[in-house]
């Protein structure tokens, strides 16, 4: 997945409005990911509540979210911004891959509902791009 030019642009473009709301949208996202696809579940199973809104889930969305504003400044070597944040998540937390693209579809969702009005299919496409690339290079470290 290669984004173009164009893609980086318009991901840094609409980042400049999502980063001052990434708090809610982080903890909207993850709360959401937990509701519809609750097999994610296992992973936070030693939090004291996964309930949409609760604490740990604001404060781990306002983190997955800060991973994303790092991945937007490395996003022209996201292989090698990424890597820390591969290695953790590969061998510390072992997570399924499988599952960085049902937390950025929970986050496309998220900035559908928050920004409709900036998020235009043309957005739509070059942020799908980018969570694409972002899940690849967290799945760097994997083998
Ligand atoms: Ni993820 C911790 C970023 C997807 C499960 N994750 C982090 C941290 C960041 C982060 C940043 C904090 C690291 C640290 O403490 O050094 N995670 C991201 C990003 C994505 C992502 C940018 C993709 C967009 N993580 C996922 C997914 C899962 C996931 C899809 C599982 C479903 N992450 C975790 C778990 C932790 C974690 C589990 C540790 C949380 C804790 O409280 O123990």
């Amino acid at each position: 997945m290669t984004l173009s030019d164009k893609d980086k642009a318009a991901v840094k473009a609409l980042w400049g409005k999502i980063s001052k709301s990434a708090d809610v949208i982080g903890t909207e996202a993850l709360g959401r990911m937990l509701v519809v696809y609750p097999q994610t579940k296992t992973y936070f199973s030693h939090w004291p509540d996964l309930s949409p809104g609760s604490e740990p889930v604001k404060a781990h969305g306002k983190k997955v979210m800060g991973g994303l504003g790092l991945a937007v400044t490395k996003i022209d070597d996201l292989k090698t911004g990424l890597l820390e944040l591969s290695e953790k998540h590969a061998f510390t937390l072992r997570v399924d891959p499988a599952n960085f693209k049902i937390l950025s579809h929970c986050i496309l969702v998220e900035l559908a509902t928050i920004f409709p009005k900036e998020f235009t299919a043309e957005a739509h496409l070059s942020y799908d791009k980018f969570f694409t690339a972002v899940a690849l290079a967290l799945s760097e470290r994997y083998r």
